[in-house]
């Protein structure tokens, strides 16, 4: 069951208006709100159990605020493959089945390929990064992820010259996936070349010193720490290299509520609430939203010649 926490947002208010509407007429028509509440998940085995990722170095690029706990990092998800509600997630992604799992990587490279979720798995170093994540709900958690930096995969592929954008495509099977138009699946994103390879970047397989659990994007994932949640695509299986910046599915969905960069930035509000404060997961009282989510130190230099309000 979905506790109800106080400033907690709604998914009427999360989500595009126009599409939530769209959303709930498809469910009146179809009265496919039933299979999507109930029938569509039930009676499926539950996915595989976590498993230690062994020894991690500690990354000095690691906040030294309070961890949250691992409870709350795996039961209060967004992954909307699942469903819209927070708790949906850990009660139905189970059925996800992570291996044998590859990775393409193509477009504008010189030595495309296809990765092994394993190999990607013994690639390079695991460390431990403990960072925030800041949703675009306004609210937030601090979670020990577990990974290397993205850049380390993307050399192996030889980027070309005219490569500029990284696309980011999410696993999507519509047999134990939602099939209701909330986004257009799979869910894409994407980030500037110079994002993607920025060493704060993180490749993510795990959080807590084990694989990542289905509802956080096992097998996996992409954290952006100073960026909006929903820039960090789960369940990954495809990342294309282009010279034009790629469709995202947010941006798609509501492109004057979700910017292409969606950097965390308290000066500029989501149209229909305020970016400048959050309330970190556990907490009561809300915090101030730092400008890039707190790493403007190691990031803002990528951003020097834009203007940050415009290109949101
Ligand atoms: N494929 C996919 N990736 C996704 C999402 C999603 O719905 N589908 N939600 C995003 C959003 S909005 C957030 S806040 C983070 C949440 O990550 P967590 O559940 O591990 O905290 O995942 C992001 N990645
Ligand atoms: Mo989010």
């Amino acid at each position: 069951m979905l506790i109800k926490r106080p400033g907690d947002i709604a998914p009427s208010e999360i989500t595009p208006r126009t599409l939530f509407d769209q959303r709930r007429d498809f469910l009146r028509q179809s009265g496919a709100g039933l299979i999507a509440g109930a029938a569509l998940w039930a009676g499926l085995p539950s996915g595989a159990r976590a498993a230690s990722l062994g020894a991690l170095s500690k990354s000095a690029f690691s906040t030294m605020e309070e961890m949250t706990p691992r409870k709350d990092v795996t039961s209060y998800n967004n992954f909307y493959e699942f469903g819209t509600d927070k708790a949906d997630p850990a009660e139905r992604a189970g059925v996800m089945k992570t291996r044998p799992w590859t990775v393409r990587i193509e477009g504008l490279v010189n030595k495309p390929r296809t990765f092994d979720i394993d190999e990607i798995l013994r690639m390079a170093p695991l460390e431990e990064r403990i960072y925030r994540l800041r949703c675009v709900e306004a609210w937030s958690m601090v979670i020990p992820w577990v990974g290397f930096p993205l850049s380390a995969l993307l050399k192996q592929v030889d980027p070309q010259g005219s490569a500029k954008y990284v696309q980011f495509i999410s696993h999507y099977d519509p047999k134990i996936m939602s099939r209701l138009p909330v986004l257009d699946w799979p869910y894409r994103e994407g980030l500037r070349l110079d994002e993607a390879m920025h060493p704060l970047t993180l490749l993510t397989v795990g959080l807590y010193g084990e694989t990542l659990p289905n509802q956080n994007g096992a097998p996996v994932r992409i954290v952006v720490p100073w960026k909006y949640g929903f820039k960090s695509a789960k369940s990954i299986v495809t990342i294309r290299l282009l010279e034009k910046q790629p469709e995202t599915s947010w941006n798609m969905a509501g492109p004057e509520e979700y910017g292409f960069y969606s950097n965390v930035n308290p000066e500029v509000d989501h149209p229909r609430w305020s970016q400048a404060r959050e309330r970190r997961i556990g907490e009561f009282r809300k915090r101030p939203t730092l400008p890039f989510n707190g790493y403007a130190d190691q990031v803002a230099s990528l951003y020097s010649s834009m203007d940050l309000k415009r290109q949101f």
